[in-house]
């Protein structure tokens, strides 16, 4: 293939070969046969079109578990490196079914390619699955299930010897903050995926409550909802108003609703700490400064479209749903869609593109053009993908 560059085979960045080289103009090769001559994927996942559908999730959820074991450790070259490799093998409009058929794809690395070879000689990989019988993993993942345990606390009572909730609930030595009560409290309806049909409920109760205090009130849903998945671990929405300074007081007014209306099951509110006079951020995959705040609500089967989504011979009527809102000024709008809309993998791309390709800094505030010092201004997220010089990439595209 002529545009397949030197460049390209050292895995240096390539800024315009590799524009036109997205998903959509992949081939779907023969059932069975390696494709011979393949168009080669990008190693930006903003360059690749990624749907809900994986070909791949027996070498995809292998690699999660290999990536999280990793994180776990605090190892984070491996970490990424699994969480690329399966993030590429996602765009994949074909199933791998054999290691040479992977010529042209990227992020691809030796430790990955072992994995994939025994997967595809055995069916599983067993150094999967020693991880998955580790006594460590195991109770940390466990742990950090629990909304409001990270790694490093669960790690805390793995080193204390706790191996089970009980464990932890019956520890004398051990203070839960709000959040890990509340976490505790609900966590078997919390640790239950939510469906599109409770996203769209919810939606539902925000919208009305939202336009109820200000009729002229932005709401968007966000997170994995919006790039099209069936369940999510928790609906994540973004209020505003066109009024700049106005969103400041959404958040505690909606707040305020919910509590009268007794759905508010746990509230964590945050103000905003953002100053545009402090951008732009070198620091990468920090948190962003608007208001937000994370939820625990009381969702009532009523208002779900085909009921709720509870466990087999579960009739109380009603479920408990974790509801994250952020409240951007409009200015700030589409740099927050953009950066809420995820997949993690997807804006972690977009803003390696934008640093190496691009000389630019992208965040959820804002894009800064380091070349001529200069804000680039968007209103919408398409606009960001032209400064950028990036095809525009579909919400439900955005599944890296
Ligand atoms: N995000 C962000 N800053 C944070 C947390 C999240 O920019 N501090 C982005 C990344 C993805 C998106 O917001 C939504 O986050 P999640 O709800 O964790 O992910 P999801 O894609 O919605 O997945 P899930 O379906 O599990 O909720
Ligand atoms: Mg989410």
């Amino acid at each position: 293939v002529g545009w397949f560059t030197d460049s390209m085979r050292e895995g240096r960045p390539v800024a315009v070969e590799t524009r036109h080289l997205i998903q959509e103009t992949v081939p779907t090769p023969p059932e069975g046969s390696a494709p011979t001559a393949q168009a080669v994927v990008s190693q930006y996942a903003c360059q690749r079109r990624t749907t809900t559908e994986n070909n791949n999730k027996i070498f995809t959820d292998a690699f999660e578990v290999l990536a999280e074991s990793y994180e776990f450790n605090e190892i984070e070259g491996p970490c990424l490196a699994f969480r690329r490799a399966a993030s590429v093998l996602k765009s994949l409009s074909w199933a791998v079914q054999c290691l040479e058929a992977t010529r042209n794809v990227p992020c691809l690395g030796e430790h990955t390619k072992a994995v994939m070879e025994e997967i595809l000689r055995y069916g599983r990989s067993f150094e999967v699955e020693k991880i998955l019988s580790d006594e460590r993993y195991r109770t940390l993942k466990l742990f950090t299930s629990v909304f409001g345990v990270g790694p490093k606390t669960a790690d805390k009572w793995y080193r204390g010897g706790l191996r089970s909730f009980s464990d932890v609930l019956g520890d004398r030595g051990i203070r839960l903050n709000r959040m890990q009560q509340s976490g505790f409290l609900h966590y078997g309806d919390i640790s239950r995926a939510v469906s599109k049909a409770e996203a769209r409920a919810l939606r539902n109760i925000i919208d009305e409550a939202v336009h109820a205090i200000t009729p002229d009130a932005v709401l968007a849903l966000t997170g994995g909802f919006r790039r099209g998945k069936e369940f999510g671990h928790d609906v994540d929405f973004i209020v505003t108003t066109p009024e700049l300074g106005k969103e400041k007081n959404l958040l505690p007014s909606i707040i305020k609703r919910l509590t009268k209306q007794r759905i508010l099951l746990y509230c964590d509110y945050q103000a905003s700490t953002f100053d545009m006079s402090k951008l732009p951020s070198y620091r990468f995959e920090a948190m962003d400064h608007f208001a937000k705040c994370f939820l625990i609500m009381r969702l009532e089967g009523s208002q779900v479209e085909g009921g709720l989504h509870l466990a087999e011979g579960d009739s109380r009527g009603w479920r408990a749903v974790r509801v994250d809102l952020v409240a951007p000024p409009m200015d700030r709008y589409a740099f927050a869609l953009l950066g809420w809309s995820g997949s993690r993998q997807f804006e972690r791309d977009l803003r390696r593109f934008a640093r190496l390709e691009r000389n630019m800094l992208l965040d959820n505030h804002a894009l800064y053009d380091k070349t001529k010092k200069e804000f680039l201004a968007a209103t919408t997220e398409r606009d960001i993908f032209a400064h950028l010089g990036l095809e525009y990439i579909e919400p439900w595209q955005r599944n890296a």
